[in-house]
């Protein structure tokens, strides 16, 4: 089902929106969780080889230098690694929210997963997606499902309602920042203007690639499991200039 002509709205006043109807049902939900769970439970112990922990505050991405008082873990690409999410990306709510936002032609740009454990789930900083991504025409968006109910205790996302309209801002190296990890860009954001996004298990938020959004530390007894789906308008181009036409086409036509 495509978004009413007031969501559309609201997400070009907004830069995020908060999809009201459930888009995963309780039987997807559940199978969902368990291909989750798995990939991280198979992957634990190898960070650097798939799996990242974003809080890292070492020298590398290894096991040693790892600060495993926090973790905010990730895998990149769930969909090239499991099935379920492979299918998850031809998921026709999912496909519809971002036809009504980005057009009819669409390529996954990636996917990925984001994990913050109870108690001890570490924080992403301020930043735009495209800060990291760089990518033109910056009309990229992404949708954030959550596997458990998330909020302000566990994790929610948190954005600045309308900062997608003033462009890419300055992003810096934030100081645990090692080599290429990507989620360790900031920027210096008006905190007093920022809204939480509450997001129940099996429903999504909808968010524009010069959003600025973060999201705080888990110290709640809650895991907080999401999976984001980065959806690009075919004929986008990388940081090289280059049209990305090696990326799944999802819905419509390559340009
Ligand atoms: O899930 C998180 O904690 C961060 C999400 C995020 O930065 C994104 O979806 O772009």
């Amino acid at each position: 089902m495509k978004l009413m002509p007031q969501e559309v709205e609201e997400f070009r006043r907004d830069g995020y929106l908060k999809i009201d109807r459930r888009i995963i049902d309780d039987e997807h939900l559940a199978v969902l969780s368990e291909h989750y769970d798995s990939l991280f439970a198979q992957k634990r112990g190898t960070i650097g080889e798939g799996l990242r922990n974003l809080a890292v505050v070492g020298d590398s991405e290894s096991d040693e230098d790892t600060d495993c008082a926090e973790e905010m873990l990730q895998i990149m690409e769930m969909w090239r690694v499991d099935e379920e999410f492979r299918k998850l990306l031809y998921h026709e709510p999912l496909l519809d929210i971002a036809e009504s936002l980005i057009g009819a032609d669409i390529q996954l740009f990636h996917d990925q997963a984001l994990y913050k454990p109870a108690y001890h789930g570490g924080e992403v900083y301020w930043h735009q997606d495209n800060g990291y991504w760089r990518c033109n025409p910056p009309n990229l968006v992404s949708i954030w499902i959550a596997l458990d109910d998330a909020d302000e205790e566990n994790g929610c996302m948190n954005v600045i309602p309308g900062s997608y309209l003033a462009g890419l801002a300055a992003h810096e190296r934030a100081e645990s920042e090692k080599g290429d990890l990507p989620a360790l860009l900031q920027v210096d954001a008006d905190v007093n203007r920022a809204v939480s996004v509450p997001v129940e298990a099996g429903y999504a938020m909808v968010h524009h690639c010069l959003t600025l959004h973060q999201t705080n530390p888990n110290r709640s007894s809650r895991d907080r499991r999401a999976m984001v789906i980065h959806y690009m308008p075919s004929g986008t181009r990388n940081r090289d200039g280059e049209v990305m036409t090696d990326y799944p086409l999802l819905r419509g036509k390559l340009a």
